[in-house]
């Protein structure tokens, strides 16, 4: 059975779930309504502002009856309110798109990533802090030096080092952005650039995160991810294994899963590493397509199980006002992730 929305009273989109002092927190996009149409650039993601989430457990849907359901979420679910909104961010022009958010060790403070197009409409990535989980969050006045493109993610290892994984083809931008000091304004105006199909296709983003969270401690690298097929970097004409946005890091067990969307095919797949900054091999797909033309996801371990994070258009019926859902995420023995089917309703 496919699981209801966890939050019903917002839209909610592009999870990123983290387990803070015992509790499960959701910072996702705040998807709302708006009058633009659905174009290939995403403008119909229009959104302005973030809220955060938290819940003490997650619910066992499986065991309340189909009508309790969305009641049960309700009940565990606080909003904890609006932790940033653009008018607070000097740089942002519009689209805050999906955030993520991590503790770092160093100083016991919280930081909120965050993509959003700044006032010459390119994709840029910001970081905000706060004292709690929660929020609120403060602005940098600037967007992370080098940064670009959209759908950060933040991965703090075992030994306090961070990292920060980002990119989005199409109306992410990434496919602007071969040589990562300029913005290429042509690349822009065709989506068909983010990848001739007889070139190897583009690769997510990763740069190390200073101390202090708040800027790059390195140049911004390719995560190369190789065709478990072929041993060589992904094709684009992969459609069905290729990088297009929605990155995610979680280790398990020693290893590396970096997990991530196909775009235009709909998939949640993984790939699978020895060290954060790569190379990964192409593991399998963790997700069918959902209802709605995106899926962006988190997984996180709580409680003993692993658990996704994902979002689909099950409450609205339109693209762009999306609902989170949680399901539990299963591994065989061999540490391959079950791949999960969505009920279509
Ligand atoms: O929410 C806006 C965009 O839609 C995200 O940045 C993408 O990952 C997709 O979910």
């Amino acid at each position: 059975m496919d699981p209801p929305p966890l939050i019903t009273h917002r839209y909610t989109a592009d999870p990123s779930a983290h387990v803070f002092n015992g509790r499960v927190y959701i910072y996702p996009s705040h998807d709302r309504e708006t009058t633009v149409t659905d174009n290939d650039n995403g403008d119909q993601y229009d959104m302005v502002d973030y809220h955060v989430y938290s819940l003490p457990h997650i619910p066992e849907f499986s065991s309340a009856p189909a009508n309790a359901q969305e009641e049960l979420a309700a009940g565990l679910v606080t909003d904890h309110g609006a932790v940033l909104a653009a008018p607070a961010v000097p740089w942002v022009q519009k689209q805050m798109w999906a955030p993520d958010a991590a503790f770092n060790p160093k100083d016991g403070k919280y930081y909120l990533f965050f993509p959003a197009r700044d006032h010459a409409g390119v994709f840029r990535i910001g970081v905000a802090v706060g004292a709690r989980p929660e929020g609120p969050f403060a602005p940098e006045p600037e967007p992370i030096p080098g940064s670009f493109s959209i759908d950060p993610a933040a991965f703090v290892d075992d030994d306090g080092q961070a990292y920060l994984y980002f990119g989005g083809i199409w109306g992410g931008q990434l496919q602007c952005w071969r040589d990562t000091s300029q913005f290429d304004k042509e690349a822009y105006k065709s989506m068909e650039a983010s990848g001739d199909d007889d070139e190897p296709a583009l690769f997510p983003k990763v740069a190390l995160l200073a101390p202090d969270m708040r800027s790059f401690a390195g140049p911004v690298a390719d995560l190369v991810i190789l065709d478990d097929d072929t041993g060589a970097p992904i094709h684009a004409s992969r459609h069905d294994k290729r990088f297009f946005e929605a990155s995610w890091m979680h280790k398990r067990d020693g290893r590396y899963y970096f997990s991530y969307s196909t775009g235009d095919t709909h998939f949640l797949v993984y790939a699978v590493g020895d060290s954060p900054l790569g190379p990964f091999t192409y593991g399998g797909r963790i997700l069918e397509p959902v209802q709605g033309w995106t899926t962006h996801h988190s997984i996180v371990e709580f409680g003993g199980r692993w658990w996704l994070f994902y979002h689909d258009t099950s409450l609205s019926g339109k693209n762009h006002l999306r609902s989170v859902k949680v399901r539990e995420l299963l591994y065989d023995d061999e540490g391959r992730i079950r791949l999960a089917q969505p009920q279509p309703t």
